[in-house]
């Protein structure tokens, strides 16, 4: 993106390195200024105007829908990282777990007329007027790790995040495994995610279809935690005084998790032992407790996507072919693993 502005010298874009850091990223925009400012100096000592192009980076609006778990500050944290690496502006908004901020905040980016705009919808449904309004003013709509649900076709340009029903398969394929030599009923709590977002319904759902042909598995309750640790411990109180006798908890994040264990281990109840636990993430903590034995299986859902998502405006910008959906690798981890080949996180400090 070029703009022309007076009395610069032409600044080449040297053919530094892909920077990595927020930090590098700053070098180059201080060396942006201290050529201008020495440019400016230079014409007016010599009476000349100098016109030099000054690389304008792309803007991206990025709409977060808030910071409930671990999870999500991971996503965050990525996102930064990767636009300031690739050299794209950064409009960051924080919903705080509100639609009605996303979509005031997707409405500013359209106001602003950035360039691309992404956002993490917090639930599946609501959006078509805002994406319609987005279309008007042909800016391209990149949805980010929760789906959405809409009848209309084209309201966003691409999709880059996780296959949340194939997840809830591979945590049932988990237990179908783990309980094959002893005999049911086996009770699972279930502990949800955010009511009606994609993780939630994906996870659900995927679970089910496994159960369906092993009849002797049985959800026998199933309460929302909105993905957080403090609605993790709500939830497992619940499930103590109305279900104590289950076998296997399956909560929908590592935050829920962690917070149920709080409660079993207040109760006496030992985690990974009395009660199976399968969670999904597979974020720094849940990994601790894996390794702990307090976590038995551990479905990964990746939230570094990034470096996918800076490659992908840039893309479209420039023209250039582009996946529609990107799906990140879904791994499973067990407290069968050696668990010095766990995933290393990038913003792992050990
Ligand atoms: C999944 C993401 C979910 C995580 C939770 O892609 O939307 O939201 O599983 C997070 O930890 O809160």
């Amino acid at each position: 993106m070029k703009r022309k502005t007076t009395c610069h010298t032409k600044q080449t874009t040297g053919g530094t390195k892909q920077t990595t850091g927020i930090r590098k990223a700053k070098q180059a925009i201080l060396y942006m200024l201290l050529i201008s400012l020495l440019t400016l100096c230079l014409s007016a000592c010599t009476g000349t105007e100098i016109e030099v192009e000054v690389p304008e980076w792309p803007i991206l609006g990025f709409s977060q829908l808030g910071d409930e778990s671990e999870w999500r500050t991971a996503s965050t944290n990525d996102i930064k990282r990767a636009a300031a690496s690739a050299r794209i502006q950064l409009m960051f908004d924080n919903a705080l777990q509100q639609q009605f901020n996303q979509i005031k905040a997707i409405r500013a980016f359209i106001l602003r007329g950035v360039d691309v705009i992404a956002f993490c919808p917090i639930v599946e449904e609501g959006w078509d007027d805002v994406l319609e309004e987005a279309r008007a003013a042909r800016i391209p709509v990149i949805v980010v790790d929760r789906e959405i649900e809409t009848e209309r076709e084209g309201l966003y340009t691409a999709f880059i995040g996780s296959d949340f029903h194939r997840e809830g398969v591979k945590a049932g394929e988990w237990m179908v495994e783990r309980f094959a030599e002893i005999d049911g009923p086996i009770r699972i709590a279930e502990i949800r995610g955010t009511p009606d977002s994609s993780p939630t319904i994906g996870r659900h759902d995927g679970l089910r279809e496994v159960l369906e042909d092993n009849p002797k598995f049985e959800v026998v309750i199933s309460i929302a935690g909105d993905f957080m640790r403090s609605k993790g411990r709500e939830c497992m109180e619940t499930i103590l005084q109305e279900t104590p006798d289950i076998d296997i908890l399956y909560a929908h994040n590592d935050d829920m998790a962690l917070g149920a264990i709080e409660i079993m281990e207040e109760n006496g109840i030992i985690p990974g032992t009395d009660i199976i636990i399968v969670s999904v993430d597979a974020q720094i903590s849940g990994i601790e407790a894996l390794m702990q034995g307090k976590i038995n299986c551990l479905i990964e859902c990746s939230p570094y996507v990034g470096d996918d998502l800076m490659a992908l405006v840039y893309k479209i910008i420039n023209g250039e072919p582009f996946p529609v959906y990107t799906f990140t690798e879904t791994r499973v981890f067990t407290e069968e693993d050696d668990f010095s080949i766990l995933p290393v996180r990038p913003d792992y400090r050990p």
